[in-house]
Order: structure tokens, then sequence, then C-alpha cells
């Protein structure tokens, strides 16, 4: 029998989770309290609950369900690989058709010469493969001491060992000693919050010079990499100034550094092209790619290597790899869903469609006592809370507590939005159409209003 065909009632399926399931970023007795919600069904671009109220979904889950939910294709596609060839591994002289089909896909798709795959169960893993692949180039290129890693402060990468060190969020290295020694930080790019009276444009040449000027602190001849989101997901939805990236571009030629563009957000469409570094005009040596390669219906990831460092690997042995790397079944589901992207011309309607219209809409929440800024690109946007527009003033409550208040407006009014401290955040899935975009502002606004009112009661509208 089936058991998940029959489930108990809301309460008890609450009571289950709170006693046994350990939740990721989570404060686990404080949930407990209150009961997770219990989400049992999706289609398209709506969530159904234990309850059977129905929640638009501006996240795409965890930023992933690119086509949207209910795509039977992929469960078909899933099925047939597993008949056919549930599992093997390529470690050992051999190599399945899922594999090799999605490796040369990837390849067709990336841009430049990023020819190569290396094939991960998410972007984490993905990125501990990048941090031993980067070492492994410089130590085959003569050039071992190059193993400083550059990343940014306030990135996320990830939540292994690797991840969290290549990550720039310090509530995470607390917990675990970390970072992993030979990563270093610079800055990040985000004017509203840290740009001071510099204009957007000077903020950003100044962000980028940064990592010049940390590359001459540390030595060139020991940093072998930068890695960095094209646009910062979690930490906000951060985009950069139009000066940045390209200034970050020159320097990394400069110096002859490794460009590791992590696009497990930007990838798969979300800034309207297929990889956020096109978006934003950079020629990455290394991309970290997930979520959106399966639209999150199974787990998988990869890193999409050049064929420059590609061709420096190949000249050893590389002992590293996971039992997943390039699961079939995972790949077959990948295979499909990028087809339903291709096929469907889902990119280029967002480009053209969908994105443009999001941003019209989206913009104009600038104009709620409340905002600050609205920012966006392709499908992914955020805004800043703020009690006072004109100075970019932060709130006298502790960080976060405003952008919770915000977050339980909009879960209760059925739209999931989240906050990252005082900033909200959206990023739908790409095959959401322009009448259900008008719902998602419709509820934002919304709650927007509903938060303002709450922090008037309380009293909350205080500038820090
Ligand atoms: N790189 C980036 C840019 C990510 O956004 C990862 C790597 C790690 O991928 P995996 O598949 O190992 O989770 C991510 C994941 C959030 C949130 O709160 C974001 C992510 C994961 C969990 C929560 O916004 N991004």
């Amino acid at each position: 029998m089936n058991v998940l065909a029959n489930y108990p009632p809301t309460d008890e399926l609450q009571a289950l989770d709170a006693a046994h399931h350990l939740h990721p970023f989570t404060h686990a007795n404080g949930l407990a309290a209150k009961g997770a919600r219990v989400i049992t069904s999706a289609k398209g671009v709506w969530l159904k609950d234990s309850d059977g109220e129905e929640i638009i979904d501006g996240m795409a889950g965890l930023w992933c369900v690119n086509i949207g939910y209910g795509r039977d294709e992929l469960a078909e596609a899933a099925a047939r690989q597993m008949k056919e060839l549930p599992y093997y591994n390529t470690f050992f002289q051999t190599t399945h058709v899922p594999a090799l089909m999605l490796a040369k896909k990837l390849a067709e798709l990336a841009p430049g010469d990023l020819n190569h795959v290396f094939f991960a169960s998410g972007g984490s893993d993905a990125n501990d493969t990048n941090i031993r692949l980067v070492r492994t180039y410089w130590a085959e290129k003569g050039q071992p001491e190059r193993d400083v890693i550059i990343s940014r402060w306030n990135a996320y990468h990830g939540s292994t060992i690797g991840g969290t060190s290549l990550g720039g969020m310090k509530g995470m290295h607390g917990q675990g000693s970390l970072p992993i020694p030979g990563i270093e930080f610079i800055d990040q790019p985000h004017w509203w919050a840290e740009g001071g009276d510099m204009t957007p444009a000077e903020f950003g040449l100044e962000r980028a010079r940064q990592l010049e000027e940390r590359i001459k602190e540390i030595g060139p001849e020991k940093v072998g990499a930068f890695i960095a989101e094209p646009i910062q997901g979690a930490g906000g939805v951060i985009v950069p100034p139009e000066t940045y990236w390209p200034e970050i571009q020159r320097i990394v030629k400069k110096y002859g550094i490794l460009l590791i563009a992590d696009e497990v957000i930007c990838g798969f469409g979300r800034t309207g092209n297929w990889f956020g570094s096109q978006t934003v005009g950079i020629e990455p040596d290394i991309m970290t790619v997930a979520k959106g390669l399966s639209s999150g219906y199974i787990p998988i990831g990869a890193s999409i290597i050049s064929d420059g460092v590609a061709d420096v690997l190949r000249e050893t042995e590389f002992n590293h790899g996971y039992t997943y790397s390039g699961h079939p079944v995972a790949c077959a589901v990948a295979l499909e869903n990028l087809r339903i992207l291709e096929e469907e011309g889902i990119v280029d309607n967002v480009r053209e469609v969908t994105a443009p219209y999001l941003r019209e809409k989206w913009e104009a929440l600038a104009d709620h006592p409340l905002v600050g800024e609205a920012k966006i690109v392709g499908m992914m946007a955020s805004i800043a809370l703020t009690p006072e527009k004109a100075s970019r003033a932060v709130f006298a409550a502790d960080a976060g507590t405003v952008g919770y208040i915000c977050r339980d407006r909009c879960f209760a009014n059925n739209i999931i939005m989240r906050s990252v401290g005082d900033r909200m955040i959206i990023s739908p899935p790409l095959s959401m159409t322009c009448d259900e975009i008008d719902i998602l502002i419709a509820r934002a606004r919304k709650s927007l209003d509903e938060c303002y009112e709450k922090l008037k009661v309380d009293d909350l509208l205080k500038a820090g």
C-alpha cells in the first residue's frame, strides 16, 4: 500500500513533522510551536496545502521550478529511465546515454567555450567540486601555490563545508569553524545598503576595484579564482550597478585568475537569457549550475568548464566524484526539462513578454510608503523596506523584524514572497503568465499595506 496516499489531518501531520523532521535553516522549537504548513500538491504556479488553501508561488519553490509544477513529461521521463537503467556509475571506464547526452546539451547551451561537464547532485557539491578543480588545475599547471579563491561577503554558494566556506554568510561561518583556509572575501556591490554618498556607478567601480586591491594584498601568484553569482540571490536579489561586472572581468583577465560564475539561481532563463553571465556580459571559465537544470523536479547539479581548464584537467586523474554524479534518472529528467524550456520558447518569452510586464508592475511598488528601491532582472526581483526613503534608512528594530512581519502577511495572503533581512524577494516560475503576475502583484501590495498598518500600530515605523 502507498503510505503517502491517505494521510492524516493537518494537526497530526504537523505533530509528526515536529517530532522527527529537522528542517534546514529553521529554529526547530519555534516552528514546532506553530506547526509547519503542509504542502500537498502543485500545478503551474499554484501550491495547495493540506487545508485546501491555494497559494501563488512567487519563489518557484526555492528558485528552481522554472517550467512550473505538474509537467507530466518529466514524470514520464523519470519513469522510463527508471525502468530502462535506474542507476549506473560513470567512475570506472563506463558511461551511459543520459549523462553523455545531457553533457552534450549543456555544452551547446552554455556560452563560449564552456564545453565540458562534471556532474554533482546540487549546487553545494558542484561548488565543492569547483574548489578541488581550481586547485588541481593550478597544481597541474605547476603553480600549486595559487590556491586562494576570492568570494564576496553576503554571497551564497551552498551549505556543504566547501559551499559554506565560499559563501559570505557570517552566521553560517559561525557554525562549524568555517571558512576553510584559502578563501578570502571582498565586499558586495549592494548600493542601497552600503553605497553611502556615492552614485551607483561610482560605487560599482569602487566595489569591483576592491578585487584588484585584494589580489595585490594576497599576491597575484597566490590567487586561483574569483567566484560570484551574476546577481546575488539568497543575499537579497542584489543587482550590481552596471559599472561592476565589466570592471571585474577586466581585473580577472589582467591577473589571469579563473572566473567562476555561480549560476545556480541565474541559470536556465531566470534573468531573461539562458545564463546570468550573458545578461551581465561576462565570460566565466567555470559555471556552477543546479536548480533550474531540472526545474527542481529531481536533484542534479554540475560544473560546466571551459576548453582551456578542461585541457589541463584532462592531463591527470581528478580524484573526485559522487555516487550520484550523472545519475541517469536525474539526467533524463534534466534533458526533458531543457527540451521544454527550449521548444516552448520559455526563455524568450521571459525576456520579451513576462519579465518586461513584471518589471513595470514591480517598479511601481516603489510608490508604496514602505518601499525604498525596487530592483528586478528578468524574473528575480527585490524591494527594500525602509522607514525613510530619501535617506535609505534602516529600521530602529533589529534587522529582519520588519521583513518577518511582511513575510507573515504574505503567508496569510497566500503568496510566497520571502524576506531576507528587511528586503522582500520574488523569483517566480518562468512559466508565470501576465494574468498570474497581476495576482502576484495584487497580493504583494495587499501584504505591504497590511504590514505598513501593523508597523504603525506597533510603533515600528522608526528609523534606526
Ligand atoms: N549557489 C547558489 C548561488 C545558490 O543559490 C547553491 C549554490 C547551493 O545549491 P544546493 O542545490 O546545494 O542548495 C545555491 C542554493 C534561500 C536559499 O534561502 C537559497 C539556496 C538554497 C537554500 C536556500 O534563498 N540556494
